[in-house]
């Protein structure tokens, strides 16, 4: 391309297709605009910046060398697409990131055609790549097919399910895996520790070795720019790795923050090659940008921030954390207990368990991301007389729920799965919202199932779950500030099966799951102020239900209105069966269920989703009035 004079490169980039056209040599100057924008736009939507960072040059480098869309690049996780949304048609929307309205902050089929396959849970896309591979092989399509996979998320089965096929079916799939040696805490296990042994030490696989490996491979065609520079070669021979004894050629490791190494390997493979590569990419993490580079944890995910300083935005908290409360509680817990061990499938700090790990390493497991392999291996310990507390967030225990059914409730294993993040989670949208495990643990035999109120409630669960031990028990919280309750030194064990009566009514009756209890006890308000008497009550438990308890509030109310911040399915669906079979409702209750929509919600302010939803004080009056067929005027009612 013929660059126009004092106009950025970036500006002349709306999609793949022009980048095509600027010259390989001009592509640091793109790469250092693209970097620039994207730390701009991040600074004032918050989000994921470390990973994007880190994949920038390498993001040009596919997009340049490969016919996207036609040719389909999948990346895992996708938090690390910012760049390439920046220059596939979305630039113009990128400080809507995350925000109602706007893009997500991963990648998505509904946004983009350059977005081939959604994701934000990790390890899917070599498994996706390989099905669309064979899906172009048996439509005769030429195309090439590369999943970007990071060290982090290699270290899921599901990557090696996906490799172990992939080798078999000798499928025509290009594998990148961008090690930055992290995950979002640095990376645990063998496999982090095996890419490590390849990438260091050593430099960087040199151009001659590529060459040679290239070579060897392809035989034919290999970029002059490979052989030219052999002679500045240094470089050594991985030899067998344990990618090649699963059947898929490995090029690298090669640097990839260089377009002179990241070029003519891509444009070599993509010319040549027959069956599944793999091409090792080392980066670094939060590239480009100095605080994100000396951060802990690269800047994972940040808030909205200052450029300059890279500090920060903190709202004054209100209230603990929920991960805090019970990570306090937890440690707590494991003071009283030495056969209490925490585990945590790759977020110690998103779970609270690094203050266990603090406290008690020895008794802290981080198994990476591998959510399956958590809660078995916990059912293990549970077998051997351990505590597992098995911390997960409500989304990716859904990885893991064969594990759940199969290795924990059958054989009845006391296996405390405490569950964060359940409900909306705001800006990560539908992918990460908690609104299943309700519907998905209390169809279990034998399962404990509780929701905790508010923070004091969460410290008397913890408790609850350290004390029990006849059988599976969890209990789920949300993301976020408590309500600012006072707390008790320690949480006390909780009654199973038991509820609690927050305020009693006679015509009205709430019965709440969770924390839209505070919602239910302002409707309360609404409602005694128009006339209507009204019951609160906390159920606590969705398995076993409060059978007494919800028999009176069926028998002594017109209405009754379950409300919880779980799907169609759930805490509701289990009322709803038992009254329907005690023939409790046969007399003329008017019930009504509130319960997540049925639909996938987009990002957006919790507070506003659950506005939408009907979930908010508000949402509950109405409710109650259309229950009664009334019309709800000022305070007064109208019949
Ligand atoms: C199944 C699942 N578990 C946990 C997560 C949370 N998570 C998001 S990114 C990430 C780390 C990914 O590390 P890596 O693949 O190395 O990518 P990087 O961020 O280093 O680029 C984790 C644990 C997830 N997205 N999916």
């Amino acid at each position: 391309m013929t660059s126009k004079p004092n106009t950025p490169l970036l500006d002349q980039v709306n999609l793949p297709s022009d980048l095509r056209l600027i010259d390989d040599k001009d592509l640091p100057q793109f790469a250092r605009e693209l970097r620039d924008e994207m730390i701009d736009a991040v600074s004032v939507t918050g989000g994921h910046l470390g990973a994007g960072l880190g994949v920038v040059e390498l993001t040009i480098a596919i997009h340049k060398v490969f016919n996207t869309p036609e040719d389909r690049l999948i990346f895992d996780v996708g938090h690390q697409c910012y760049p390439h949304k920046i220059i596939t048609g979305r630039r113009d929307r990128i400080r809507t990131l995350r925000q109602e309205g706007g893009l997500s902050g991963f990648t998505k089929r509904a946004e983009s055609e350059y977005d081939p396959f959604g994701a934000a849970h990790s390890s899917t896309s070599i498994s996706a790549g390989l099905g669309m591979a064979v899906a172009a092989e048996l439509g005769k399509t030429e195309r090439n097919v590369i999943a970007v996979i990071g060290d982090g998320a290699m270290s899921a089965g599901m990557a090696f399910e996906a490799l172990n096929n992939a080798g078999a079916l000798d499928a025509r799939l290009i594998v990148i895996l961008n090690d930055n040696d992290m995950s979002i805490a640095p990376p645990t296990g063998a496999m982090s520790a095996y890419l490590a042994r390849l990438a260091s030490g050593r430099t960087y696989m040199g151009m001659r070795e590529i060459g040679k490996k290239l070579t060897a491979y392809l035989g034919k065609n290999i970029d002059r720019a490979i052989t030219r520079a052999v002679e500045h070669a240094r470089g050594y021979v991985t030899g067998g790795t344990m990618f090649e004894e699963m059947g898929f050629y490995h090029i690298g490791p090669i640097d990839g923050h260089s377009f002179d190494h990241l070029l003519p390997v891509l444009r070599n493979v993509r010319d040549n090659s027959k069956g599944p590569v793999l091409i090792h990419v080392v980066t670094q993490k939060g590239k480009g940008y100095a605080p994100a580079e000396a951060a802990a944890d690269k800047y994972h995910g940040v808030n909205t921030f200052d450029v300059i300083t890279g500090a920060q935005a903190k709202a004054k908290p209100n209230a603990p954390s929920y991960t805090a409360v019970f990570a306090d509680a937890l440690v707590e817990e494991a003071r009283h207990d030495d056969k209490i061990v925490g585990i945590t499938a790759a977020m110690p700090s998103g779970t609270g368990l690094d203050k266990l790990h603090e406290l008690f390493p020895e008794r802290t497991f981080d198994v990476g991301i591998a959510e399956q392999h958590a809660v078995t291996f916990a059912a293990g310990l549970a077998s051997e007389g351990y505590k597992p507390f098995c911390a997960l967030y409500s989304t990716f225990l859904q990885r893991g729920y064969d594990q759940v059914v199969h290795d924990v409730a059958i054989q009845g294993l006391p296996v405390r799965f405490p569950i964060d993040r359940a409900g909306f989670v705001g800006a990560d949208g539908p992918t990460h919202a908690g609104s299943f495990d309700v519907g998905f643990l209390a169809s279990l035999p034998g399962f404990v199932v509780m929701a905790a109120a508010d923070e004091a409630e969460l410290k008397h669960m913890v408790r609850t779950a350290a004390a029990y031990d006849d059988g599976p028990i969890s209990f789920r919280y949300p993301r976020g500030e408590g309500v600012g309750v006072s707390m008790p030194e320690r949480g006390e064990i909780l009654p199973i099966g038991k509820g609690r009566v927050m305020k009693e009514g006679t015509k009205v009756a709430l019965l709440s799951f969770g924390t839209r209890l505070a919602e239910c006890l302002l409707a309360a308000e609404d409602l005694d102020a128009a006339g209507l008497s009204t019951t609160v009550a906390d159920a606590r438990f969705a398995k076993p239900l409060d059978v007494d308890l919800i028999r009176q509030l069926a028998r002594h109310h017109e209405v009754l209105v379950t409300v919880e911040e779980g799907a169609i399915g759930g805490f509701g669906a289990q009322v709803l069966h038992l009254l329907a079979n005690e023939g409790l409702l046969d007399h003329g209750l008017k019930i009504r269920s509130l319960a997540l929509p049925d639909a996938w919600v987009d990002q957006a302010k919790p507070d506003v989703m659950y506005q939408q939803a009907g979930l908010d004080a508000k949402g509950i009056v109405e409710t109650v009035f259309k229950a009664l067929g009334q019309k709800q005027i000022g305070l007064g009612v109208v019949g």
